[in-house]
Parts: structure tokens; C-alpha cells; sequence
């Protein structure tokens, strides 16, 4: 494989691990834990796995270990820092006994099930130090959720000599990995099953999770374009830039990116929701910010748009549920692409047909697509940057008839998603990831399962960070999925009330009418402290004494 000069510099990054987890590692319990709501249904569930005290690594004395062998899946979307946990674990496990072994399966959970790995030996691992992506053993989203899937997993666990398995993934992942975990826990398999939070959208975090790994990246990677592309509007002084930004359910990327940018317009999926918002509300919203800029002689500037807003918007959301039963009807799922659109017209309900109606083609159509293993709306396919524009155009056009707006709009359409998915990690990436791969190699030596590795205290020095674990289930609670009752890590959305959503909220509407942007420049890998070392505005915000 060829290098560029960074790369090469790059993979001679040594990242930065906390105290704890520096030399020998001693186990710190704490107290007997609880699911944080439905204790009861989730104690009967994981009766193996349930109420085990939270854990943290400190300096302790010298132990020996026998060695252990360790498989490793990646799950769901890239995020970057995924190469680094995985050579943190590496590094981790041999450390502890040179002749430990690490196996890779290919392509997400479903090489577990088919029996597709590969051994991860110190070359292979010395190729993909500090990089981005999961090239290394690729990832999938295989839902590993059935017996017969932890059966044949078991198969190929007993044959290569697994102790146990590190499951990298969000927050279904993770809850599939626990599952997995009071599965072998229950049949006394003597199989432990470790998790690792990760993901783009920053969904993944809660009392014990700081940040899914990834979103610091992913969102300074963002953070850069979006900047260029203000310059550009600046310079140019004619487009306004519609730009959509990936995040399934959660704001929280386009939250952190309006923090880092100051555009002009950042939609807040959360906040619809809870305002009961329509679409034409976002709509006349945007348009007016567009009609006072054009007032002061500004036809140009900048809308976020995170790419789960459409399923936020009260009448959108009703319209795809509807549209989710209808098309799993055995009808529906045969219908050709050409006959979908009358068909669904003929059964929807009043008032989602005229929702229905009013959005413009293609649009519709993207809204009956394909779903993912998961059953969600792929909507990261919606052109929602194309849908609100457009509408932003025709409500301008109805304006400038009435006198109400006399400058002019032109509108360009961006996605950054899968630009920001697999970019060379951040220093904080590289280094938390690591960091969260050592965790998972010392909770699996000192014998634990149904645990998730975690790193906190991250907008310190990372020497004072603090590693350890905690039990799946402390983040479980009860929740509807597919019309049944499932226990699940509780989605973390973006809090209104939360510090990083106040501070946007109070400097929004200056943003909105001056040209306040911000220019964050590249990810940094060398150089001063504060420039390379940085945590992102949430966790920053959040974690302000
Ligand atoms: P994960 O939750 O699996 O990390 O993936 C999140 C994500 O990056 C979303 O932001 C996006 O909607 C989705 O993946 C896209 O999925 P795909 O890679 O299958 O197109």
C-alpha cells in the first residue's frame, strides 16, 4: 500500500493513554448498579448480566496472565478511530501475554455467523495504526440478534479458542452484544462478550459514555468544508448553501457544527419535535432569515440541516409509519417502483395522502425506499436540503409578489456524510480509541462480560483520563421496537435544556441576520496543544465546571 507523507508520519503517532491504563492495571468495583429505568423487566432479562458494579483501571501491581485468544467485529456505519481500538486491544493483549491472539471477522457481525475471519497479526495491525475507516476487517449491519446466529458464532469461537469477543458498534450494536453476552453467560460457554461505543452521530453517551468515538472527527471534518464553503459565500456573495448533515436520528452533528461554524440557520431536529413544528413552519422560518438578510443588502449564507429531520417532523412522522405498514403488507412489498405511487395515494389516509401530495416527487419517492436491516428509513437517501429550498423558493416567489421580499435567492445543495465517516482520526479520536481498545483488552483479562469499555473526565489531559467499564445493562432501559417491548440502550437525542443546545439558542438569532462565520480550518495532527488536542463544543459545554 502506498503512503502519502502524512500517513507515514501519522502512523508513527504513539497516542496518549491515561494513567490507569499506562503500566500494570489493577480493577477498581464500585457499587452494585441498576438499569436506569424498568429495573425489573431488565433484571428478569439478564439475570447473568444484571446490577454488576461499574469499573475503573488504576495503577496496580505487576500480574501475570495466560494467553487469551480475542475476536473482534466492527458493526454498522465507519466512524473514525475504529483501527485504533482495534490496536489498542491488539496492543492490549499482548501485552499482557505476547502469545494471546487476535482475530478479526470480516465484515460485521455476519462474519461471526458465516465463519469469515482473518488473524490479526502485528503487521497487518502496524498498516492501519492512527488511520481512518474499517478497511481492515470491514463492517456490516447484520443484526445479531437470534440464537441460531449465536449458535453458529459459538461454533467458530470454540474452534479458534476464543475467551472473548469485542463487539464496535452504536447503541442497537451494543444492545445486541448484551444480549449475546447473557446468552453464552447463560449456557456457562465461558465466551464473554465486550462492547465499544461507537458512532458518528454522537448518539451513543449517557451518564457513563462521554462521546461515541468518531463524532469528533466526523464533525471537525464537517466543520472544515462548511467553512470553506461560508468563505466562499462571503467572497461570492450570491449562493445560499443548503447543507445536509448526516446524524440518522440525533442533531447532535449539526448542533456541534453550527457551534464550530455560526451559520446563519441550523435546524434542530429535537426542537421540532418538541415545538410541534410543520414543515411549512421550517420553511417560513428559513425565509425570513433569508428576506432580513436580503433586507441589508445580504443575498447569501448558510442553512444545517441534520438528515434525521424528517422523521421529527410530527405529520412527516405519521405519514412514514403509515407509510412503513402499507409497504410491509405482502400488496406492498410487490409492487413495481411505477405503480407505488398511485397505490399508496389510494390507501393513505386523509390527512398523510395531502402530506403526501404536497411534497415534491422525487422526494416522495425517496420516502418509499428500501429500509435498512434495522427497518428505519434510510434517510440519509431523503434529499431534505433539496425539499426545503425549493420550498424556501416558492414561499420567497409568493413574498416578492406581495412586496414582502426584494432580494434575490439562489440556492446550491450539499451532503456531507460519508466524507467525514472514515477521515484520519483527530488526536482526541486516536487517542480515546485506544484508549477505549486497552479497556476492553484489560475487562476481558480480568474475566468480565456484558460490559461496554469506557474512557471519561476527555476534555482533560488525556493522562487524566479515566478508563474502565460499565454493565450494558445500567443503560437499558424498555422500549417498542417493531410493535414489541425490547430492552435497549436508551437513545441519547440532543437536550434542549442540555448546555451545547442553550448556547446555540441564545447566539442564533445574531448568527442569523449578521454574517457572524466561523472558519475552523483542518484537522491538526501536529503542532501546539490547543490546536490539536482539542475535545468538541458539546463536550466542552457540557463538561464547562
Ligand atoms: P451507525 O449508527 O451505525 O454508526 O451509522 C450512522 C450513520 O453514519 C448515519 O449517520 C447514517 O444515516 C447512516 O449511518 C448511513 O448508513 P449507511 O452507511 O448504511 O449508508
Amino acid at each position: 500500500m502506498e503512503k502519502s507523507a502524512l500517513q507515514i508520519a501519522r502512523a508513527a503517532y504513539q497516542p496518549k493513554l491515561p494513567k490507569g491504563l499506562q503500566g500494570n492495571v489493577s480493577v477498581k468495583e464500585g457499587v452494585p448498579t441498576q438499569s436506569v429505568a424498568d429495573q425489573e423487566e431488565i433484571k428478569k432479562l439478564f439475570p447473568n448480566t444484571y446490577g454488576m458494579p461499574l469499573i475503573e483501571f488504576v495503577p496496580g501491581e505487576a500480574q501475570s496472565y495466560a494467553p487469551f485468544n480475542v475476536g473482534v467485529i466492527l458493526s454498522g456505519g465507519q466512524a473514525p478511530g475504529g483501527h485504533n481500538v482495534i490496536c489498542g486491544l491488539f496492543d492490549g493483549i499482548k501485552r499482557l501475554n505476547p502469545e494471546s491472539k487476535l482475530y478479526g471477522f470480516i465484515l460485521g457481525p455476519g462474519g461471526l455467523v458465516d465463519h469469515k475471519y482473518m488473524e490479526l497479526t502485528a503487521d497487518i495491525i502496524d498498516q492501519y495504526r492512527n488511520t481512518g475507516g474499517f478497511d481492515m476487517i470491514g463492517s456490516g449491519r447484520t443484526k445479531l440478534e437470534k440464537e441460531e446466529q449465536f449458535e453458529k458464532g459459538l461454533e467458530i469461537i470454540k474452534e479458534l479458542g476464543i475467551k472473548a469477543i469485542v463487539i464496535i458498534g452504536g447503541d442497537d450494536s451494543n444492545t445486541n452484544a448484551c444480549v449475546l453476552a447473557e446468552y453464552y453467560a447463560a449456557k456457562k460457554c465461558g465466551v464473554q462478550v465486550i462492547g465499544c461505543p461507537k458512532t458518528i452521530d454522537g448518539d451513543l453517551k449517557n451518564e457513563q459514555i462521554e462521546t461515541s468515538f468518531g463524532f469528533d472527527t466526523a464533525c471537525k471534518t464537517y466543520a472544515e468544508v462548511i467553512g470553506n464553503i461560508q468563505r466562499d459565500a462571503n467572497s461570492a456573495r450570491k449562493y445560499w448553501h443548503f447543507i445536509k448533515l448526516m446524524g440518522r436520528s440525533a442533531s447532535h452533528i449539526a448542533l456541534e457544527c453550527a457551534l464550530q461554524c455560526q451559520p446563519n440557520v441550523c435546524i434542530v431536529s429535537e426542537e421540532v419535535e418538541a415545538k410541534n413544528q410543520t414543515l411549512d413552519d421550517i420553511v417560513t422560518y428559513i425565509a425570513q432569515v433569508v428576506a432580513d438578510r436580503a433586507a441589508d443588502g445580504n443575498n447569501f449564507g448558510t442553512v444545517l440541516i441534520p438528515e434525521g429531520l424528517i422523521e421529527f417532523i410530527p405529520a412527516m412522522k405519521a405519514l412514514i409509519a403509515e407509510l412503513n405498514d402499507l409497504l410491509a403488507t405482502p400488496e406492498g412489498a410487490a409492487l413495481a417502483k411505477d405503480q407505488q405511487r398511485e397505490w399508496i395515494l389510494n390507501k393513505l389516509s386523509a390527512a398523510n395522502k395531502a402530506v403526501y401530495e404536497s411534497l415534491p416527487l422525487g422526494v416522495a419517492a425517496q420516502l418509499t425506499m428500501e429500509r435498512d436491516p434495522h427497518g428505519n428509513v434510510q434517510v440519509s437517501l431523503i434529499e431534505t436540503e433539496k425539499l426545503l429550498s425549493e420550498m424556501v423558493a416558492n414561499k420567497l416567489a409568493a413574498w416578492k409578489k406581495e412586496g414582502k421580499f426584494n432580494g434575490k435567492f439562489s440556492a446550491l445543495h450539499h451532503f456531507f456524510g460519508y466524507e467525514g465517516r472514515c477521515a484520519a482520526p483527530s488526536n482526541y479520536d486516536a487517542d480515546y480509541c485506544y484508549a477505549l481498545g486497552t479497556s476492553a483488552a484489560m475487562l476481558m483479562a480480568n474475566g468480565k462480560t456484558g460490559y461496554m469499555a469506557i474512557v471519561k473526565n476527555t476534555t482533560a489531559p488525556a493522562a487524566e483520563w479515566i478508563a474502565g467499564g460499565v454493565p450494558i445493562t445500567m443503560m437499558m432501559n424498555m422500549e417498542k421496537r417493531n410493535g414489541e417491548m425490547k430492552p435497549v440502550i436508551k437513545k441519547a437525542l440532543v437536550r434542549l435544556d442540555g448546555a451545547p443546545f442553550k448556547e446555540f439558542a441564545s447566539r442564533r438569532n445574531q448568527w442569523a441576520r449578521e454574517t457572524c462565520f466561523v472558519y475552523p480550518g483542518p484537522i491538526q495532527y501536529f503542532g501546539p496543544t490547543e490546536v490539536c488536542d482539542q475535545a468538541t463544543k458539546t463536550l466542552q459545554l457540557e463538561q464547562a465546571k
